[in-house]
């Protein structure tokens, strides 16, 4: 396996096999070969098996709450812009339990790489449905299988203004970091939606039905007209993958949008904080 210089000799507590591995391996060897200072990133997850992964990632990490990866990675790059911010974590996590601070993420479009692990089942507490579950799956819970539509995160990602969206697998490497590349290039709120098979839980969403069901978008794909890239992005079986949409005028990010930036650019958590507004406020 290639040495990074974000590799951590720590336990893994995944099991064998595991889609989340590729992954971990993918997300070091990008930020290395994007030369990106180790201590200049943070990464912010919640809870789940794929939000353990910042704990095997030699960067800062925040390990929070179920489902509150985003608001705390919003605020680690509002008050320092200068970090390159990820989130991460399951599609249980981001659009379940995070569901809400997901749309409102979108909205605020923070400077941040939104990397999520989807293997359409919720896999630590061992295998119930989750928001992408696909209909009919069957679960120790859900015995007569899904009712319910799976979410579509691409399609509501673009409909709430989200200037980056993309869709990748973790079997096919090269696909994955570059997409991760372009991500972490955008200004702004980017989405990654990663294929990412749970080998214990989820017996039908298998690395050979995601490969089965998706198809790489071919290079000549204009990612640029938003009508377009909603229709692409409401396409299933088979899955396109790849950017399917980037918003080709640049939308002012939050940290440029905030109050607190529009006289002053020295990052906040370098700021001196004054006891007298602050008692003035609480006042
Ligand atoms: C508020 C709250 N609700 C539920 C749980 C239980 N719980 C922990 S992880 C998890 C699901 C994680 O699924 P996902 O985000 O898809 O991650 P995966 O394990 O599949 O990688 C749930 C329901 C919890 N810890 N906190
Ligand atoms: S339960 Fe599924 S998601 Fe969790 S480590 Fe095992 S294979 Fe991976
Ligand atoms: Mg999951």
């Amino acid at each position: 396996m290639k040495q990074t210089r974000f590799d951590l000799n720590n336990d893994i507590a995944w099991c064998p096999g595991c889609g989340n591995f590729l992954l971990l391996q993918l997300l070091k060897e990008t930020l290395d070969e994007l030369d990106v200072d180790p201590t200049n990133v943070v990464i912010s997850s919640g809870i789940g098996q794929a939000a353990k992964m910042p704990q095997y990632v030699n960067t800062s990490f925040f390990n929070g709450l179920h489902g509150r990866a985003l608001p705390v990675a919003t605020a680690i790059s509002l008050t320092n812009p200068e970090l390159l911010v990820i989130a991460e974590g399951g599609d249980g996590d981001m659009y379940g339990e995070g569901g809400n601070h997901f749309i409102h993420t979108v909205r605020r479009n923070p400077n941040i790489v939104h990397l999520v692990h989807n293997n359409m089942v919720y896999g630590l507490t061992k295998g119930q449905a989750s928001p992408t579950s696909q209909r009919g799956f069957k679960t120790p819970l859900q015995t007569e299988g899904v009712i319910l539509e799976p979410l579509n995160p691409l399609a509501l990602a673009i409909t709430l203004g989200a200037g980056f969206v993309a869709r990748t697998f973790v079997g096919n490497r090269e696909l994955t970091k570059e997409v991760i590349k372009q991500a972490i290039a955008h200004k702004g709120y980017a989405l990654v939606d990663i294929f990412d098979p749970c080998v214990s839980f989820n017996k039908v969403n298998t690395f050979a039905w995601y490969k089965e069901h998706s198809y790489v978008q071919s290079d000549d794909w204009d990612a640029s007209d938003k009508l377009q890239s909603l229709a692409k992005s409401m396409e299933s079986d088979p899955y396109p993958l790849g950017v399917l949409y980037k918003n080709p005028e640049e939308q002012p990010s939050l940290t440029e949008m905030h109050p607190a930036y529009q006289e002053e650019d020295t990052p906040l958590f370098k700021r001196k904080r004054s006891v007298q507004e602050l008692t003035a406020l609480m006042e």
